[in-house]
């Protein structure tokens, strides 16, 4: 029996990538005199590693051949880090990003029928609580019961690492768990935690392969503007995802 959800954030909960971190990133790089700038397309790419200050210097040795590394490179690469997420937590407080479409009635019921609430990823801890403060609720960051996030464990996802560590905190086992992820390592994170996957795809990854996952959404629907079904089993079925929808499909 499931009752407990675990939820990734970027992407699941918000469309968050392309317009909060993205930015964030480039504030930052202008902040330390840098000339580096990542546009949509570049960005995508740069999404193949997950984690920022992985991302930073994936980029660095990918693109940037001309970079002479400073002797305090890895000092360099925490403080831009740091300052990036400044820069999101400040956006997130001042202009917001909303929810995904179906997420705020998603969680809303399943509070209400007494699951279990987890955040499974890899942004910084302040990240998350200011987009669940700011987007969800003033007492969001209260609705989980374990939030998962950032450095907790050295190996980001596709590693099953982080779904791990939530699970033992939360003191539950694969089988009661359903995971929502938006991404291929995110899905491979969470499988090769042995739990179930629902995904909802977004711009950057509606192309990834989604092989496993329970189901491949559009987005979680509202009764006004239901999802579509992307994957072999149920295309072009339309819906709204609710916990009737979720056991039916488990
Ligand atoms: C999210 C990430 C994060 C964010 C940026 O992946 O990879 O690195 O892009 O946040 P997932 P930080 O949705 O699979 O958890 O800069 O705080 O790392
Ligand atoms: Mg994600």
């Amino acid at each position: 029996m499931v009752d407990t959800l675990l939820f990734d954030v970027d992407g699941t909960l918000a469309d968050t990538e392309r317009d909060g971190h993205r930015p964030a990133f480039n504030a930052a790089f202008r902040e330390f005199g840098l000339d580096w700038t990542w546009d949509v397309a570049l960005y995508g790419e740069l999404l193949a590693v997950t984690g920022g200050k992985e991302r930073i210097r994936y980029y660095v040795e990918r693109d940037r051949p001309d970079y002479r590394k400073p002797a305090h490179f890895d000092q360099l690469v925490v403080d831009l880090h740091k300052a990036k997420t400044a820069h999101y937590t400040r956006m997130l407080a001042t202009g917001g990003i909303p929810l995904r479409p179906g997420v705020r009635r998603l969680l809303g019921e399943a509070r209400a029928a007494g699951y279990t609430l987890a955040i499974v990823t890899t942004t910084t801890p302040d990240n998350v609580t200011a987009l669940l403060r700011h987007s969800l609720a003033p007492d969001g960051p209260d609705w989980f019961s374990v939030i998962a996030a950032g450095d907790i464990v050295p190996a980001k996802k596709p590693a099953p690492d982080i779904y791990q560590w939530a699970m033992a905190r939360l003191g539950v086992d694969a089988g009661r768990c359903l995971a929502f992820e938006d991404s291929e390592n995110g899905l491979r994170s969470a499988l090769a935690a042995g739990v179930r996957t629902l995904v909802t795809v977004n711009d950057y990854t509606r192309a990834h392969d989604f092989s496993g996952a329970l189901a491949v959404l559009s987005d979680l629907g509202e009764p006004h503007a239901p999802y579509v079904r992307l994957d072999a089993a149920g295309a072009g079925e339309r819906g709204v995802c609710d916990l009737a929808r979720l056991r039916a499909w488990l």
